[in-house]
């Protein structure tokens, strides 16, 4: 039995979560075309036979401007200490190496652990490109493996995961084999609405959004869950705006997560939002805590 650790760390909107989610077959971590979506480390646990592999999705890495990008940069780095392997993503249509990526590249070389070098979006480059990419990469690190994949397509996923099982040790099963993610239903569920709330809005907007859910409650008889969440944003005129004329906007963010709820839990949902300000709660010590970001 091969088992193991592996943390997925790269800059934000690389593809970090997609991969986790492509990985394990199953939505677990929230996907945005807007940077830093992920806010926290998220475990997906993939079952092979005799092996399995706990993956951490963490959030991008980037200059804290808050109190929040402060926390996501501790997880980061407590997330990608003492694992087995380190998979450091990169986007295939990176020009060259860049500031962000030296700067990523020296928090590796620091950490000095077995890391594969995924390459990700191959989709929407040439082949040359790709080559190219890997011949600069390759001078800076002694990577274990570099790994050119679309996470989106699912194209070479396969590869890197049967990599991955070559380079784990031998161990135990850590988790049960019929559980798939260390996050809990109402966590997905906050999630789920904060990536419809990410789709729908722009500029700063998104960036100052958490969700909380208040209740949920199944209507057994009806194989109903009655579910009332709220929606934070960080000033007054950002609530107008998530609301939208007549109530539009609130109204589609909740459509559209209910429908992913709906098919999470198997049953029917009835969705009720409400959008409040928690007036600059990503410099709040307290408000982080009460929003669960530790
Ligand atoms: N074309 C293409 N797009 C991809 C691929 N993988 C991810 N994306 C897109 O890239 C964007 C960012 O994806 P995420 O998975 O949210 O990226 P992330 O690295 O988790 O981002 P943060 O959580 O912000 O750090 C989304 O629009 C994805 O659909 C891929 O293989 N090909
Ligand atoms: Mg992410």
């Amino acid at each position: 039995m091969k088992s193991g650790f592996v943390t997925i760390i790269g800059r934000p909107n690389v593809g970090k979560s997609t991969l986790l989610n492509h990985l394990t077959g199953q939505k677990i971590a929230i996907v945005s075309s807007k940077p830093q979506t992920t806010r926290t480390a998220i475990k997906g646990i993939i079952n092979r036979e005799n092996a399995q592999v706990i993956f951490t999705d963490t959030p991008g890495i980037h200059k804290p401007k808050n109190k929040l990008g402060e926390k996501m940069t501790e997880t980061i780095e407590e997330a990608s200490q003492g694992v087995d392997i380190v998979l450091y993503l990169i986007e295939a249509t990176d020009k060259g190496i860049g500031t962000a990526n030296e700067y990523i590249l020296k928090k590796v070389k620091d950490l000095n652990e077995k890391t594969i070098l995924v390459i990700n979006k191959i989709d929407k480059v040439a082949k040359e490109h790709i080559l190219e990419l890997i011949d600069l990469y390759r001078k800076e690190y002694e990577f274990e493996a570099i790994i050119p994949i679309s996470a989106r397509e699912d194209d070479g996923t396969e590869i890197l995961i049967n990599k991955i099982i070559e380079l784990l040790p031998e161990g135990p099963l850590y988790y049960d084999t019929d559980s798939f993610t260390d996050q809990t239903e109402r966590q997905i569920i906050e999630e789920t609405i904060r990536e419809k709330a990410l789709k729908m809005l722009d500029e700063e907007i998104p960036h100052g959004i958490a969700v909380e859910v208040e209740n949920m409650k199944l209507r057994e008889n009806r194989n109903l869950y009655d579910i009332e969440a709220t929606i934070y944003c960080e000033k007054k005129s950002h609530k107008g705006i998530i609301i939208g004329k007549d109530g539009a906007t609130l109204k589609r963010i909740g459509e559209m997560a209910r429908e992913d709820i709906e098919e999470m839990l198997q049953t029917k949902a009835n969705l009720q939002l409400w959008v409040k300000v928690k007036e600059d709660w990503r410099n709040s010590e307290s408000k982080l805590k009460q929003l669960g970001i530790t």
